[in-house]
């Protein structure tokens, strides 16, 4: 007689990766109520709401939730879900309780000479300022049509505000970071126009470098942000630029930006003579995006704030650091050009993130924190003096 060794079953629930997130996500708690701080160094991007510090990657869900939400609440505006209907040329339908209207807008999409379909694609807000990325469509994405960005009169004005009104609470960039999700919506029901959609980029330069970096924060189909030149509002951390206006530097603040512009939403003016009560700053945001990825080109003209991106950026890869993912974040300073003329210099790092994330390359991103350092600049950041806060590593606690 044979004896079979009896087999010891166990079961265990597996989860798909989408099933697991959401099912993280229930046990989180709802959306915080806005509170401020007193902080005037950088904020703890790990520190819940309520205490206690994200340990691993299940937590960092809940305290990315919280970031969203506060980042929504007392700076950008609230970027609309809703039942949409999104095609190539992009028609967007909100069907939801208060509208019934819907807005069309045109995305152009050149497509790259060499590679084959369906091809990676990088979004461009108002254009790019990058050099020719070989083998990668281009999808033109309109955002001033979405919401207009022509000085403080501007507020409200675009189709983003034709469907929810000129008292939306987003402000421009929320608005484009709609349009720009709402882009990849019809992307995704269009497989004619040849794009794959896991090789998503999105870039934008100066004002528009600040829309990529608010959009690629809040849709996660994007794998890779390229906020080039952006400065404060982008990559910049709003108390950083205070410190540096406040010694005599040149730079672009919180208050003035809000009386520039239209970019964050207006609940923002309670904030921008306290910014040391925001229970955040642009690290945080930057953080939502980890561990995709996200490479910051930065210039040395003053008023974007040099100091404050270098700082501000640090801090943020901290999060990447935590995540063992380092490699997926970049920040690449080069001086001495024209705003938004991309140097030659820079060329061999942009190449490295997009190899990586557009063409799946294996190529070594390593390193690239201040990757292309210019000397001439002489600015630092002393950690010391704006980070109190340790870095948690997700792999080794569960
Ligand atoms: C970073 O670029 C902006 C800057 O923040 C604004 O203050 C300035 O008016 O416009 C810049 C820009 O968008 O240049 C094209």
């Amino acid at each position: 007689m044979k004896f079979f060794a009896p087999l010891l079953l166990i079961a265990v629930p597996v989860l798909a990766k989408t099933e697991q997130v959401a099912e993280d996500l229930s046990r989180c708690s709802n959306d915080v109520a806005p509170y401020t701080v007193n902080e005037p160094l950088l904020p703890d991007p790990f520190l819940f709401t309520k205490g206690g510090r994200a340990r691993n990657e299940r937590e960092w869900r809940c305290r990315r939730r919280e970031i969203s939400s506060l980042v929504t609440q007392l700076e950008l505006g609230v970027k609309p879900e809703g039942n949409y209907n999104a095609t190539l040329a992009v028609h967007v339908f909100d069907f939801g309780e208060k509208h019934d209207q819907s807005i069309s807008f045109n995305a152009k999409i050149r497509y790259p000479t060499t590679g084959k379909a369906p091809y990676p694609a990088i979004i461009a807000l108002g254009g790019t300022s990058l050099p020719e990325l070989p083998g990668v469509a281009t999808i033109l994405f309109p955002n001033d049509e979405i919401a207009q960005q022509y000085g403080a009169k501007s507020r409200g004005i675009g189709k983003f505000y034709d469907l929810y009104g000129k008292d939306a609470t987003a402000g421009a960039m929320m608005a484009w970071a709609w349009g720009v999700s709402r882009l990849i919506d019809a992307l995704e029901d269009t497989p004619a126009a040849k794009i794959d959609l896991d090789r998503i980029g999105l870039t934008g330069c100066s004002r528009n470098g600040k829309g990529a970096f608010v959009a690629g924060a809040f849709d996660d189909r994007i794998v890779l942000t390229i906020p080039q030149e952006a400065g404060t509002g982008g990559g910049g951390c709003w108390r950083i630029a205070d410190a540096i206006y406040s010694t005599g530097g040149n730079v672009q603040t919180a208050s003035e930006l809000v009386q520039e512009n239209v970019w964050v939403g207006k609940v923002f003016e309670n904030f921008t003579s306290a910014v040391t009560t925001l229970p955040f700053d642009h690290h945080s945001l930057a953080a939502l995006m980890a561990p995709r990825g996200l490479f910051v080109i930065e210039n040395d003209i003053d008023w974007l704030a040099p100091a404050s991106t270098l700082g501000c950026m640090k801090a943020a890869s901290k999060v990447w650091d935590a995540m063992w993912e380092s490699d997926s974040f970049g920040y690449s300073m080069m001086g001495l050009h024209n705003h938004c003329s991309f140097p030659d210099s820079q060329k061999a790092d942009l190449t490295a993130f997009v190899d990586k994330f557009l063409h799946r390359k294996r190529v070594d991103t390593s390193g690239m924190f201040f990757s292309s350092a210019n000397s001439t600049a002489g600015f630092t950041f002393k950690e010391e003096d704006w980070i109190k806060w340790s870095v948690p590593e997700f792999r080794l606690v569960d």
